[in-house]
């Protein structure tokens, strides 16, 4: 295997971490503050990433140095299969004006952030770099996976046709402090706390868990990741992207118990088989990382407590969280 690095310093550089409100960009803006730069955000009130002129404005009066593009419409797995449009829509045009006016304002290095639901509904597992547009697509969030897929070869044409130093980080499911913890939208980590600290509550004596509890599924904390993508911004310049993950996997089921035990919780589980399952199985081969000098350090009951603490210092922010 080729892995292509070199070393670009972060210290002294302004830095644009674009989507620092999110989950991934506020675990970077916490990373980076170690790195000596200066860290440069914008709201989605002074600038509209999915407009071109604002974004392209912006850049040229910011002149970041350097670029995380953080920024996406994102959600689980209902939100993906019922709000395809904004997923496509979104996720392109965001990808699009950032790379794009990067490249007019001399950015030196960029890093796109995709997902690992970029490779094939049926993909040999773990999957490896090289397995991207070998088959068809989840259905479920075929939509967000195409605009990932796209802005992965943004990336990659801009470094072939300009030379740009663009590169492309493919993060395994991910959660953590800042997660979306409203079940409509949220991933299947924050439903699970929210649900079950809230049947805890209540003395319900059941939570319910969607699709059948058998998909296996790859979790990184998300501190984990914003470490990993510091050090890629760093020691990575290569065409190719680079899968973000632990490792290992769990079932839905055995990450369930996994939070009845965090949260504390006595009662039991009730799946429901009518709600998508979708991808059987998604655990990211990370030797590239690997080779390069990387490795996560959060076990996942670990990361599951910090999350969980978290969500309980949080709680009077987001009324509701884990109620129907
Ligand atoms: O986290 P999740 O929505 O994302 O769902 P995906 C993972 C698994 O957990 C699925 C099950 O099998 C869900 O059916 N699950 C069980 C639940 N209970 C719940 C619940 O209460 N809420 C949720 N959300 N799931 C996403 C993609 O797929 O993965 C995104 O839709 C993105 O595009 C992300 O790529 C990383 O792993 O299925």
């Amino acid at each position: 295997m080729t892995v292509s690095s070199r070393s670009y310093e972060l210290a002294g550089k302004r830095v644009w971490v674009a989507g620092h409100r999110g989950m991934v960009g506020s675990a970077l803006v916490r990373r980076l503050e170690r790195e000596g730069c200066e860290i440069l955000t914008v709201t989605r009130t002074e600038v509209d990433l999915r407009r071109q002129a604002e974004v392209e404005d912006w850049v040229n009066a910011a002149r970041p140095h350097a670029v995380f593009l953080a920024a996406a419409t994102v959600g689980g797995i209902l939100a993906n299969d019922t709000r395809p449009a904004e997923f496509i829509y979104d996720n392109l045009v965001i990808e699009t004006n950032i790379v794009h006016a990067a490249w007019t304002a001399r950015v030196e290095k960029l890093l796109f952030l995709g997902s690992s639901c970029i490779y094939p509904k049926l993909a040999p597992q773990p999957m490896r770099e090289d397995a991207l547009l070998t088959g068809p697509l989840e259905p479920t969030n075929q939509w967000y996976a195409v605009a990932k897929i796209a802005g992965i070869k943004l990336a990659e044409a801009y470094r072939r046709q300009y030379g740009a130093d663009f590169i492309s980080a493919m993060p395994t499911n991910l959660y953590g402090p800042g997660d979306n913890f409203e079940l409509k939208g949220s991933h299947v980590v924050p439903a699970l706390i929210a649900k079950t600290h809230a049947a805890k509550e209540s003395g319900a004596k059941e939570v319910e868990v969607w699709g059948t509890g058998k998909p296996r599924r790859e979790f990184l904390y998300v501190d984990d990741l914003a470490d990993a993508l510091v050090f890629l911004m760093r020691q990575y310049s290569g065409a190719e992207h680079v899968n973000v993950g632990t490792g290992s996997d769990v079932t839905i089921r055995e990450l369930a118990e996994l939070v009845r035990k965090v949260v504390g919780f006595e009662g039991g589980f009730r799946f429901d088989s009518s709600k998508p399952d979708g991808t059987p199985r998604k655990l990211l081969d990370v030797s590239k990382l690997a080779q390069l000098g990387w490795a996560a350090r959060t076990p996942l009951e670990e990361g599951l407590r910090l999350s969980y603490r978290w969500f309980l210092d949080h709680q009077a922010e987001a009324r509701g969280w884990g109620a129907r």
